[in-house]
């Protein structure tokens, strides 16, 4: 394994073309603090023009990739906790705009908005055992649309009700399936695989490769919503976002029980 640059809640390091970054946040199950995001954000701005294609992964052996946004970190105050411009917004518009292919080398359970990261990598490569969850049904919190857009460009619309209304974990094999992941492979196996992947990709012809992507991103972004449809969405999520069943989803959370959603 190449030395890292930095160490941070993500580490970066080079190894000739391949940049590898490295979610590094242990004590909270590699949970997506503002200072992680942006480290990450920063860090798809540093590998352009120094690499030709990047890893995100969690330490080896971790057996959760990252347990989504920090949730001590999410608003208390009745602010949208998934707005634009926000740390987690910002970190998957800079995977979705990275001109370099971004790999994502899954082991272990992905939780929440690591999930949508993980699905802004262009490839996704997982082991045997990974899973993939999403969660905000059980804080109250309601996902944005660009997020939900991503998910929709990428699953099925009866499996994006499945992953949000259930919260249940979907397995390697059932996301393989569904094209959440690309490649699935042993957990012994999933470095050499991915690093193998990562060299072929670093051998072609990087500006014809970041000009696809692009042109894949702008394709799949390329919706507008008309005024009605926009301020209907943001009422519906502003009554979820500000209700006091997202305060119980937090307190909960924190104190370690099942929450009691009033509906209110
Ligand atoms: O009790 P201490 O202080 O040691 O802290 C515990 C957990 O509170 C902490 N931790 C987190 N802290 C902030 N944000 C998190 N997402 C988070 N996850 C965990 O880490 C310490 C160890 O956690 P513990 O004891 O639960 O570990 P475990 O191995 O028994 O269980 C691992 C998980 C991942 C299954 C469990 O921690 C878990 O269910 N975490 C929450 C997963 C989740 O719901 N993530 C979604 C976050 S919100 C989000 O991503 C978006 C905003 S959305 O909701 O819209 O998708």
């Amino acid at each position: 394994m190449p030395k890292p640059v930095l160490e941070q809640p993500l580490d970066v390091a080079f190894d000739g073309p391949v940049a590898t970054f490295t979610l590094n946040n242990p004590l909270k199950r590699n949970a997506l603090s503002h200072s992680l995001l942006d480290a990450l954000s920063a860090a798809c701005a540093m590998a352009t023009g120094r690499a030709r294609v990047a890893i995100l992964r969690a330490a080896p052996g971790s057996a959760i990739w990252s347990a989504g946004h920090d949730i001590d970190e999410l608003p208390r105050d009745g602010s949208d906790p998934l707005a634009a411009g926000t740390p987690l917004e910002k970190a998957v518009q800079a995977l979705r705009n990275c001109p370099l292919p971004i790999v994502a080398m899954i082991q272990g359970s992905v939780w929440g908005g690591a999930v949508e990261c993980a699905m802004s990598c262009d490839l996704v490569i997982a082991e045997e055992n990974a899973s993939f969850a999403m969660t905000p049904a059980n804080l109250g919190l309601p996902y944005n649309t660009s997020g939900l857009l991503h998910f929709l460009d990428r699953l099925p619309a009866g499996l994006v009700r499945d992953m949000f209304f259930t919260a249940r974990p979907i397995g390697a094999a059932e996301a393989l399936r569904w094209g959440l992941v690309n490649r699935l492979c042993m957990g012994a196996e999933i470095e050499a695989v991915t690093y193998d992947l990562a060299s072929r990709i670093a051998s072609k012809a990087p500006l014809a490769i970041a000009a696809v992507k692009e042109q894949l991103r702008l394709l799949s972004d390329l919706r507008t919503l008309p005024r009605q449809a926009s301020e209907a969405i943001e009422k519906t999520r502003r009554h979820a976002y500000q209700s006091q069943d997202f305060l119980e989803g937090l307190r909960a959370f924190k104190e370690k029980r099942a929450p009691q959603f009033m509906g209110y």
